[in-house]
């Protein structure tokens, strides 16, 4: 059997989800893309999974594109149009529409589209020694995979330029501290820390969890107006959750809530 490009654990509520081809920095190809699909089927249709871990296997987190993964040959040149629109777009859709916290593992570079796909999802811990690079404009394309979007939103127009235009690497720390990640933390903590809040997310309310994560993501494109509505709808449905009850009841008892994810 061919060897998969991603591997999948599940344990005690916890997905975790490893791009696997280290000697090329994990480097994304279409069969990865297919392995990607596969192991995402399997976490949504897993209802016991609350939490996804994604994370790269190796000294890097994702180096975007295989780049000897397309082709160049006169008459059957890759068309990039159609791969961003049967690959990338699908994938980054996915991990922002999952309905469970996805925290991003990062150690290593995360480049070009391997960057977009840290910042697609929910919580991005990073070590250290870490970095994030604009990789594209080094040849000569644009950034994709939701880059364009996530980085000016985050870290505001004149750092989002110049991080795309120049395609410097940016460290981890300075991600951190412009808001574009949620922590950097010291490369020996890094496993500790993501184990610890992917632990926390699984026990947590997990419908209010992938209601959050809706609503914020919603919020960039809406009115307040809209945005009133969509809270209003979605604290309807949740109200109606085993979660709500536990949370309420758990308060008044003065105990810990028991969450189940329903
Ligand atoms: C790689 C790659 C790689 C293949 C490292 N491909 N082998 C979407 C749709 C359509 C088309 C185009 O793009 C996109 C989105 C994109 O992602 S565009 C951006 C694509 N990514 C890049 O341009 C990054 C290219 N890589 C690099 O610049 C460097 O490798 C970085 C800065 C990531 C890491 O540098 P180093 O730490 O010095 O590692 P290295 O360069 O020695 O790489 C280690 C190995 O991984 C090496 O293989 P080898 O067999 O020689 O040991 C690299 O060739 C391979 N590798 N990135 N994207």
């Amino acid at each position: 059997m061919e060897q998969k490009t991603v591997r999948l654990e599940v344990a005690s509520g916890i997905a975790r989800l490893t791009l696997d081809r280290p000697d090329k920095l994990n480097a994304f190809t279409r069969v990865m893309h297919a392995d990607l699909r596969e192991a995402l089927d399997r976490i949504e249709s897993d209802g016991s999974v609350r939490a996804l871990v994604l994370a790269g296997a190796g000294r890097g987190f994702c180096a975007g594109q295989d780049l000897a993964d397309l082709s160049f040959e006169p008459g059957n040149m890759t068309d990039l149009g159609r791969l961003i629109d049967e690959t990338f777009n699908p994938l980054i859709r996915r991990i922002r529409g999952l309905p469970m916290p996805v925290v991003a593992r990062v150690a290593g570079i995360a480049a070009g589209a391997g960057a977009s796909l840290a910042l697609a999802c929910d919580i991005v811990i990073a070590a250290r020694s870490a970095s994030f690079l604009q990789a594209f404009v080094n040849i000569g394309l644009v950034p994709d995979s939701g880059s364009t979007w996530f980085l000016p939103q985050r870290i505001g127009h004149a750092r989002a330029m110049a991080l795309a235009m120049l395609g410097e690497r940016l460290s981890a720390e300075q991600a951190a501290q412009w808001g574009l990640i949620w922590k950097c933390v010291d490369d020996e903590a890094l496993d500790a820390e993501v184990e610890t809040l992917a632990g926390r997310l699984a026990t947590m309310p997990t419908r209010a969890l992938a209601a959050i994560k809706q609503s914020i993501n919603a919020a960039q494109a809406n009115s307040l107006d809209r945005q009133l509505d969509l809270e209003r709808d979605l604290q309807h449905v949740l109200g109606q959750s085993h979660d709500y009850s536990e949370g309420v009841n758990a308060f008044l008892e003065k105990r810990r809530p028991e969450f189940k994810g329903r």
